[in-house]
């Protein structure tokens, strides 16, 4: 084995969690190492989130990776739903005092954080594939062990960050008797569509039809990124783009249907629908952040924007332990996390029970989501408690 390295902070995954985390740790003057089960390709060819709160992009532009998001992030004030073949808007910027999202999509999220992380010169290890081990977390001297280019590695820190996702290893590396989990499975999958065509209408669109949900969203003014709700035994290969675009077509309203333009896919991927929380959020020397401790359904766009928020709480917390050697950061940390991430997950339930159809809801749950729908869009008050979810609340 090669002699150890030594960091302060051990990130375990290059997603938009762990290499935020290592941006911001960075600038305080925090060293880190991120190592990543995957190649950068393989982690930017996979294509998720696309609306940014304030919150996140304030994250992204203070620690000097926000410049291209400024330039190209597309600003939205609205959203709109359709039901029941008329679209009505949720107007976020007059119910929020002046709030609004970015539409900036989450591959180049990661794409900017990993150009800014090799300018740094800063250590990234990829494709260390499933040899990730963690050890002495509940010690004063974790240690991580991987293998990287045929090597074996050992990596002695003062903490390890678990930012590899639902399937990490960090989550699984703590005893299943200190861990409690809730879990809720959606009878129904996202099959998701990206292309190079201009986007149907300048804001989302987010439709409950009688053939299931569809969401219109983009990533540019010249990409669109659009959604069907399909059965959970739907497989990818069984949807042709024609058969795509019919569908999608099928569940616009006339207007939309008329702009919608078309053409080849760049990427097409069927995602299965969770909500999921795993607490507490930090076990010794070990802490959890995104979606290694939680799972939202993408209906409310929380995802990414929960992991930045718990890297806003843990990059804190790691700097006054540096700075002050404080630890009430770190000892508050899963329970602030907590707090946040499951009136994200509310929200997220909330609106996916809103805007689905569910195989099993009989006619007078039928009943009971439309006249939810009409109240929604017709009560200030509703109207306002979506706008502020959909933004983002307070930290
Ligand atoms: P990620 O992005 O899964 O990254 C984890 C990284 O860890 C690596 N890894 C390991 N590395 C080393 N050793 C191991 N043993 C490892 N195991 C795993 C993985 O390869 C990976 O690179 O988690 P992170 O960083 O917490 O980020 C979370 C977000 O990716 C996720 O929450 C969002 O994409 C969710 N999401 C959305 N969130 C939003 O805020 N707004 C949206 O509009 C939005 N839309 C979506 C979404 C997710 C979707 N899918 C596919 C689930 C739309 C969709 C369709
Ligand atoms: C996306 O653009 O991928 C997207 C947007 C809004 C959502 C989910 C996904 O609620």
């Amino acid at each position: 084995m090669a002699n150890p390295t030594r960091t302060q902070v051990a990130i375990i995954g290059a997603g938009p969690a762990g290499l935020l985390l290592g941006q911001l740790l960075w600038k305080a003057g925090i060293d880190n190492i991120v190592v990543e089960r995957h190649s950068a390709d393989y982690v930017l060819g996979r294509i998720r989130a696309g609306v940014l709160e304030q919150v996140a992009v304030d994250m992204l532009t203070d620690c000097g990776v926000g410049a291209r998001m400024q330039r190209e992030g597309l600003v939205h004030h609205g959203i709109e739903l359709l039901f029941k073949g008329a679209r009505h808007r949720i107007d976020m910027q007059a119910l929020t005092s002046g709030s609004s999202v970015t539409v900036y999509g989450q591959t180049e999220v990661t794409h900017d954080l990993m150009d800014a992380r090799q300018a740094q010169g800063l250590t990234t290890l990829y494709d260390v594939g499933d040899s990730v081990s963690l050890h002495d977390f509940d010690s004063a001297h974790p240690m991580v062990r991987l293998t990287h280019q045929g090597q074996s590695r050992q990596i002695d820190c003062d903490f390890i960050a678990g930012c590899d996702g639902f399937h990490g290893i960090s989550r699984a590396s703590m005893p299943a008797s200190v861990l409690k989990t809730y879990e809720k499975i959606y009878p129904f999958g996202w099959l998701g569509l990206l292309a190079d065509v201009p986007p149907v209408s300048p804001e989302l669109i987010y439709a409950n039809t009688e053939r299931g949900f569809a969401l219109c969203s983009m990533r540019s003014r010249t990409r669109s990124r659009y959604y069907l709700q399909v059965p959970l035994q739907d497989r990818v290969e069984d949807w042709s783009d024609a058969a795509f675009w019919n569908e999608l077509r099928a569940r616009l309203d006339g207007p939309a249907r008329e702009h919608l333009v078309t053409g080849p896919s760049i990427e097409k991927s069927i995602a299965p629908l969770r909500s999921f929380v795993a607490e507490p959020m930090r076990l010794g020397r070990l802490f959890l952040a995104g979606d290694a401790a939680h799972i939202v359904p993408p209906t409310g766009a929380k995802g990414l924007n929960l992991a930045a928020t718990d890297v806003k709480y843990l990059s804190q917390a790691l700097i006054d332990h540096y700075r002050d050697k404080s630890s009430k950061g770190l000892d508050l940390y899963s329970e602030k996390c907590l707090s946040r991430v499951w009136k994200a997950e509310r929200f997220s339930w909330w609106f996916t029970s809103l805007m689905h159809r569910f195989p099993d809801t009989g006619e007078f749950g039928q009943k009971v989501q439309e006249a939810e729908l009409e109240y929604l869009v017709s009560s200030r008050a509703a109207s306002t408690a979506l706008a502020e979810n959909y933004v983002g609340l307070p930290l």
